[in-house]
Formats: C-alpha cells, sequence, structure tokens
C-alpha cells in the first residue's frame, strides 16, 4: 500500500494488519526472527500496550526540556566549528556527530564504543528487508556491534541517570521483568540513532537544495511549526516502509488480501500522495503537513519522535542565527539499506552570516 489513506487507514486497524508477525518481510509465524522480537514494535495489544505505557511514562517533554540547554550548547559549538572548516562532509559531521554526541548520554550508556551504535542499527534496519546480500553484507559488519549493544543494554553497564537505567526501576516497580527491561533498552538503541542521522542529513539535503526555503525560514522569528512538519514530510523521513501480516483475509477495492499476508506500507510515498498533498514533490514550508506519516500512525507511533524533533530543533537553532546558505560542494551519495532513507555523504559548505547582521 502506498496511497495515504490506505497507509493510514492500515494503521488504524492494528487488529486486522498486526505487527506481532514481524514488521519486516519475514512472517515470525513462519520463519525464526532474526533476533528476538522487540517488545514494542513488533508486538499488539496487550502486551504492546504494556510496554509502550512503561516507555510512555519515561520518554516525556518534561526530560527532555532538562537536557535542552546542554543540548543546545553542543549545537552551537558544533555548528560555530564547521563554519570556522568551510568544506566537509554533513553526514559524518553533523548528521552523525550531534546524534552520537547527545543521545547516548541520555540512554545513560557506557563512554566506551558508541559509535558501534551506527553498524548496529544499520543491521537492524536492513533485516526487515529480503535476506538479500545487503542484509548478508552488514550482518558481518555488525557482529562486533550486536556484541557491544547486547552488553550497553545491561543494568550493570547503564549510568544511573539516563533514561536505561529508568526502564529498570520499572522492573523493579513489577512492571516488567528484567530480561524485559533489557530488551526494551535495546530498542532506544535500535530505533533511536540511524533514524535521526538519516533524518538530519536528509533535512540538511532538503535545505541544500531548496535555498529560497532556507531564506523564508530565516525571515521568520521563531521556528515555524509548520516548516517543520514540512521537513519531516518532504525528506522521506528515515524509514521508507514497514510491514503488517494479515490475521483475516481483507476485501478491499482491489481485490481480496488473504490471511497472512505480508503488507507493505510505503510510509514515504503515502506522504507524496498526490490524492492527499497538493504539488507532494514541492518543499514548500509555508505547507499545512501536520497528518504526515513519516513517524507513523497510530498505537506504534514513532516513541521517540519527541527525542527526534528536540534533536533537529537545537541544530536548526543553531544554525538559523550563523549559517546565511548551506551550499553543495559535490554530489551526495546515497546510503543503501533495504528500510532506511539513507545518505552515505553530502558534501557541503556553511555560508556565515554576516556579523554586522547576527544577534
Ligand atoms: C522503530 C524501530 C526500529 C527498529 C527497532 C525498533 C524500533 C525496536 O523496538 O527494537
Amino acid at each position: 500500500m502506498a496511497r495515504y489513506s490506505e497507509v493510514q487507514a492500515a494503521l488504524r486497524d492494528n487488529q486486522t494488519y498486526v505487527s506481532g508477525r514481524g514488521v519486516g518481510l519475514a512472517d515470525f509465524s513462519r520463519e525464526t526472527p532474526f533476533r528476538p522480537p522487540s517488545l514494542l514494535l513488533e508486538t499488539d495489544p496487550p502486551l504492546h500496550d504494556r510496554t509502550r505505557g512503561l516507555m510512555n511514562r519515561i520518554v516525556t517533554l518534561g526530560a527532555l526540556r532538562a537536557v535542552a540547554p546542554r543540548w543546545q550548547a553542543i549545537a552551537d559549538a558544533m555548528v560555530e566549528q564547521l563554519l570556522d572548516r568551510g568544506r566537509f562532509d554533513a553526514v559524518s559531521e553533523l548528521g552523525t556527530a550531534f546524534p552520537l554526541a547527545v543521545f547516548p548520554d541520555l540512554i545513560g550508556l557506557q563512554d566506551e564504543g558508541r559509535e558501534q551504535l551506527i553498524p548496529y542499527a544499520a543491521g537492524v534496519f536492513n533485516a526487515f528487508g529480503p535476506r538479500n546480500a545487503l542484509f548478508e553484507r552488514s550482518q558481518i559488519a555488525a557482529r562486533e556491534a550486536s556484541v557491544w549493544v547486547a552488553a550497553a543494554c545491561k543494568r550493570e553497564n547503564l549510568k544511573p541517570d539516563g533514561w536505561g537505567m529508568q526502564v529498570y526501576a520499572a522492573a523493579d516497580r513489577g512492571d516488567c521483568s528484567e530480561e524485559e527491561a533489557e530488551r526494551l533498552v535495546r530498542s532506544f538503541l535500535s530505533a533511536g540513532v540511524d533514524t535521526t542521522v538519516n533524518g538530519i542529513g536528509n533535512l540538511l539535503h532538503a535545505f541544500a537544495l531548496h535555498p529560497d526555503q532556507w531564506q523564508r525560514l530565516h525571515a521568520q522569528p521563531n521556528l515555524p511549526p509548520r516548516a517543520f512538519e514540512e521537513g519531516l514530510r518532504w525528506i522521506r523521513l528515515a524509514v521508507q516502509t514497514f510491514f503488517r501480516t494479515t490475521s483475516r483475509s481483507v476485501e478491499t477495492p482491489e481485490g481480496t488480501i488473504p490471511e497472512g499476508s505480508k503488507v507493505a506500507l510505503f510510509l514515504a510515498a503515502a506522504n507524496r500522495d498526490p490524492r492527499r498533498w497538493e504539488n507532494p514533490e514541492r518543499f514548500d514550508i509555508g505547507r499545512r503537513a501536520s497528518g504526515h506519516v513519516g513517524f507513523g500512525f497510530g498505537i506504534h507511533q514513532c516513541l521517540g519522535q519527541m527525542v527526534a524533533r528536540q534533536e533537529v530543533e537545537c541544530l536548526l537553532r543553531a544554525m538559523l542565527p550563523r549559517v546565511s546558505a548551506i551550499r553543495l560542494t559535490g554530489t551526495p551519495e546515497r546510503g543503501l539499506n533495504n528500510t532506511l532513507h539513507s545518505l552515505a555523504t553530502l558534501p557541503v559548505e556553511f555560508e556565515a552570516v554576516k556579523a554586522e547582521v547576527r544577534q
């Protein structure tokens, strides 16, 4: 399904289009999952509602506000440094560097080896697709990273003040088992890094391709929520597709979908469906873009979206007073991934706002 209305309807009807049989191409009722299933992503109610409720009490706006000043200072310093540098690769030096500078601390991960989160997540997202060469290669590439992540999820390796340890505190209160806590922490690490890395890279690319929209954003006194949603709609937000499995046979205008079918939901296509969006290919920060399905829809809608929003907000707040234009200095390269819309490189140069107009 690639039309907005169909994708949204399937996501809403989570009893017919279930997640517990996997949200990749593999049907867990026929094939062994490539790893123990996620207790959030790859579950249905009632288990899903218990784990999601527990995580919702940890992932809060209040907790994010507490770290926002620190994140802003990090973003400011990074952008200042890149302005001095001239040409740089925005994927590695901003899109990757910024999430890695803030997210692992939020979770409370050990200091050593955090860069392993990148190959680990690439492996996870490739595994939602077919068992192709890309999948095989990324599993081999992620072997060491998977060992690191498995250790990082354990209680004894988490710092006392992060979200990871709060999951174990929930286990101590009896909200989940110790084993469930470990797997819920794994969800933070699977879903929380490569998504924002690619989201930020794609957003910077979008503004590099549309200098007029960057100018327009400059002219606004505050970050307009509308501009933000349009960015998320237009960029083909990191996750391109998730699957559901039909728990019964479904009649559609196009024919019958038998029980046990894997249904691919093309989230990025739905965000550009001309039936839903006027001039869908146009990046227009003045558009009413809320309702996009870049973060999904319904009970599984992205748990970490507030984290992603805050990361992007800090970066844009760092860039807007300092960067008058984002100029491509070479041809960006796509990163290949079975699920993520990924950039491997984004060679750019920031043009500095002239000193006299800087506040
Ligand atoms: C949304 C997402 C992507 C990948 C992994 C997970 C979630 C997880 O819960 O493990």
